[in-house]
């Protein structure tokens, strides 16, 4: 492996990363001339965020020579690399994560105290994170991205430079409210603008056959609006590696700033429109929940992102003298959920309209390029694209799959002869109604490998999703269970439990999580499970002051803090967990509680925008919180808090502070989780239910450490094939009874008996998500929790071997299983020399 020589592109040998420019002195430095050169500060007026400002570009600096020795490296060597599609890449913050990755935060730490800052925490606080994604997908992507660069995996993750990222979530009067998320406006140091690399793209229009110059009938696109992507690359580095990948996000430009003509007749306004919808188009993260609002500039954002990435690809290969029938021997193309499903046609465009090739052949490259990870079986969330809408927008891709099914179906009659309904089924195009595209479909047809992301689901997609796909081509279906990386997860968000590990298994086990399974040798060592618990203790400390200053609630860290973050959305069903706090509230108040375990319960995540039940559920928890909050006879037992505009930030405040971890979604509609496989590492004990990854979990950490209750998949299905009435179980369970009719009376309301009828008329009378058929069970393991509680010992005993036993879930391990099952790839170290002597 040739090294990255450093002399080439010498800019200072203050880059090398062995042997200078990361010590506290050249931090120092590098801070004071950015304050200086870049932000025009004076070091002496310097605010908190100038300061962060300055501290991370010194930082980006100092990732530079990785980030382009990795580069060099993809572009000198035949190495196979992975490029992650994404419509979301929920990166959080990124200054922590790099001083930790590079290992200088101490030096970072007394950089900062010459400028006469005490707490690097100050600094922290400051920065702005780009919420480029909705939830666990967009998170997962940005695990994934981490994990690459640590296993030192060539990769670039390809999305959206989101202008507005997801939405800030304000509480007024228990509602969700919405404001802009303008993430950018105090300017986001971690990027690199690529404007010399920017890509066009087309829309609409029509397509025409011609003859080439060998006198043969060729098809091509003719369309009617164009817009340009500029590539905004974010460096990724791996953990104390050299690997630095790149995330190169899409931020879309008019092709024309100014439409002359319209302009010279006078009409300045009309001559900016075009820019104006172009420029649109990269402007704001969709909600994954929403209803049909803007589901064509959707499209367009999809076609957009994915049209750029390939023709990133393609011209990486011919950069490189490499002919493009070589694409999948040195690309891996994976598709993160349907949204760049596109590229399964797109990529076929490309291959024949603009680099000649036969049908055949482009068939073979893009379909061992291409796999395609599910992310969900709820039907909202498989996208399907109005047909009308599809020609209009990609008419010449709408050829392409007509093509890709037609030789499709073929394939079908031959297996299935005779058998029409097996062909609809199957069909890219769905005929019934208004016609539309399944996105699902393409990808599935288009890809070599199709996963799910737990266990269970990737069986259940099997099962119940694609079956006939799954007895066509049993071998392509195969399952990654998810998984989060430790080192934003453990070692950043919690140091002091990452200090214990380091002293009890030693420093590897950042990139070794298999190696806490010695910690299972302390279970029953009284001094340790103290010192582990004195770790909890100070997570909860801070995340008690955090909602003090948030909510005003004081909270008491000493209590159980049971904790329910994620989107909101019926089938995760925070209002399972609502309505369990009235029974609980019920009992104290009737007095026929053996409330022995103080709790605190916490919820925080948002709701789509368009989606009222869910909308409805916050307002409800607030509900309940106001009157809990405020009853004196809860004092010291109950306390409810919702906290607002749950992100990636204050997940890291979260997960370390947590006893007990909500991991209740209905039975075979979660299809994974992670915020699950991030409470455990942090030592928080599981509620849940037999869904997504909890089931991997369980198993795991054994069922004796797990609180498991609820309907199984099959029990669910049972009871939905067999006219499911939730009446039944409200008859036979008088607590149930009683918290429905507080609510009705409008107890948490202000008397308001309006206000939650929808949510009730819901759980009463369809009950989609098996609120009640689950809800007495939930109640009697919630009961046991509390006992269980009041015996310390063995509370931390079962806390710690949840940490111990979860190093399964560490993303590295997921990535591992994808280089080696699906993509693969193998890592391809990079090295740097530099003499440091010749430099200077
Ligand atoms: C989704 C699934 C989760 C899964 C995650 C990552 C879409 O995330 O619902 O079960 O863990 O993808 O695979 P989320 O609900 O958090 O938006």
């Amino acid at each position: 492996n040739e090294p990255f020589d450093l002399r080439l592109p010498t800019p200072g040998c203050y880059l090398d990363p062995e042997k200078a420019g990361m010590d506290s002195d050249a931090l120092f430095k590098g801070m004071t001339e950015h304050l200086f050169f870049t932000l025009g500060k004076l070091a002496t007026s310097a605010s908190p965020h100038d300061l962060y400002m300055a501290l991370s570009y010194a930082v980006k600096d100092r990732l530079m020579t990785r980030y382009l020795a990795s580069q060099e490296v993809i572009r000198k060597k035949p190495q196979k690399t992975v490029a992650y599609l994404s419509a979301e890449f929920l990166i959080g913050p990124q200054l922590s994560n790099n001083l930790l990755n590079l290992g200088i935060t101490k030096e970072a730490e007394d950089a900062l105290k010459r400028f006469g800052i005490e707490s690097l925490s100050t600094i922290l606080e400051v920065e702005e994170e780009p919420g480029l994604g909705n939830g666990g997908l967009g998170r997962l992507a940005a695990c994934y991205m981490e994990s690459l660069a640590s296993l030192q995996v060539p990769a670039v993750g390809y999305g959206i430079r989101y202008e507005f990222g997801i939405f800030n979530q304000l509480i007024r009067d228990g509602w969700q409210v919405e404001v802009t998320d303008k993430w950018l406006k105090g300017g986001w140091p971690w990027e690199l603008p690529q404007p010399d690399e920017s890509c066009f793209v087309g829309f609409g229009g029509r397509t025409e056959s011609y003859r080439d110059d060998k006198g043969k009938y060729r098809s091509r696109w003719v369309p009617s609006e164009h817009a340009i992507g500029v590539p905004h690359d974010v460096p990724v580095l791996g953990y104390r590696v050299n690997t630095c990948d790149r995330l190169r996000l899409w931020r879309a430009d008019a092709t024309e700033s100014f439409d002359f003509y319209a302009f010279n007749i006078g009409d300045y306004y009309g001559a900016v429109e075009e820019k104006v919808a172009s420029e649109t188009l990269s402007k704001v993260l969709y909600p994954n929940d929403g209803t049909d609002e803007g589901r064509r500039l959707r499209l367009k954002q999809q076609h957009f992102f994915v049209s750029c990435s390939l023709q990133d690809m393609l011209r990486s290969l011919e950069k490189r003298s490499i002919p493009v029938t070589e694409f999948a021997n040195h690309w891996t193309v994976q598709l993160n959920d349907t949204h760049p499903a596109i590229a399964v046609a797109e990529l076929m465009r490309l291959l024949i309209d603009q680099y000649q090739i036969g049908w055949d052949k482009a068939w073979n490259i893009t379909t061992s390029s291409v796999a395609y990870t599910n992310h969900t079986l709820l039907p909202e969330a498989l996208e399907k694209w109005d047909l009308s809408l599809f020609s209009d927008l990609l008419p010449r891709h709408l050829e392409i799959i007509y093509e890709i099914n037609w030789r499709f179906l073929q394939q079908l009659r031959l297996r299935y002869p005779g058998d029409d309904k097996i062909l609809q089924k199957l069909s890219i195009i769905d005929e019934e109604g208004s016609k539309s595209v399944r996105m699902a479909h393409l990808a599935t047809i288009g890809a070599h490998h199709i996963n799910g992301v737990a266990a269970l689901h990737s069986d259940l997609i099997k099962r119940q999703l694609l079956p006939e796909f799954a007895e066509l081509w049993p071998e392509k279906f195969t399952n990654v269970t998810n998984g989060v990386t430790p080192r934003r997860w453990v070692a950043l968000a919690n140091p002091s439990l990452s200090n214990l590990l380091e002293k009890e298994v030693g420093p590897d086990w950042i990139t070794n999580m298999e190696l806490l399974k010695k910690l299972e040798n302390k279970k029953d060592d009284a001094n340790f499970l103290q010192e582990f618990e004195e770790t909890k203790l100070r997570g909860k400390r801070k995340l008690a002051s955090f909602i003090h200053t948030k909510t005003g609630i004081l909270v008491d860290p000493s209590s159980l803090f049971d904790v329910q973050v994620k989107r909101i959305h019926q089938y995760k069903r925070q209002h399972l967990n609502a309505l369990q706090i009235i029974a609980q509230y019920l009992r104290i108040k009737n007095g026929t509680s053996n409330y022995k375990a103080p709790r605190t319960v916490i919820f925080g995540g948002k709701a789509a925008p368009g989606y009222f039940m869910a909308k409805l559920i916050i307002r409800f928890i607030n509900g309940i919180a106001d009157v809990v909050n405020s009853d004196p006879d809860m004092e010291g037992l109950l306390r409810v808090v919702f906290l607002p505009d749950y992100n990636v930030k204050l997940g890291e405040i979260v997960y370390p502070a947590t006893d007990l971890s909500e991991q209740i979604s209905t039975a075979g509609k979660e299809a994974s989780g992670t915020g699950n496989m991030k409470f455990a590492m942090n030592g928080a004990l599981t509620i849940g239910t037999l869904d997504g990854a909890n089931v991997e979990l369980r198993d795991l950490v054994k069922k004796e450490n797990f609180f498991l209750f609820g309907k199984t998949e099959s029990e669910i299905m049972h009871l939905k094939n067999n006219s499911y009435s939730p009446k039944t179980f409200i008859e036979k369970c008088p607590e149930l009874q009683e918290v429905i009719r507080l609510i009705e009376i409008g107890h948490f309301s202000n008397g308001d008996k309006e206000l939650f009828k929808p949510l009730l008329n819901s759980l009463t009378g369809n009950d989609p998500f098996f609120v009640m058929a689950d809800f007495e069970d939930y109640l009697n393991k919630q009961d046991e929790v509390s006992n269980f509680w009041n015996n310390k010992k063995a509370w931390n005993k079962m806390a710690l071997l949840n940490t111990a036993r979860s190093g399964y879930f560490s993303s590295d391990r997921s990535i591992r299983e994808y280089c080696e099952s699906i993509w693969k790839v193998s890592p391809m170290p990079v090295e740097i020399t530099c003499d440091i002597e010749e430099i200077t």
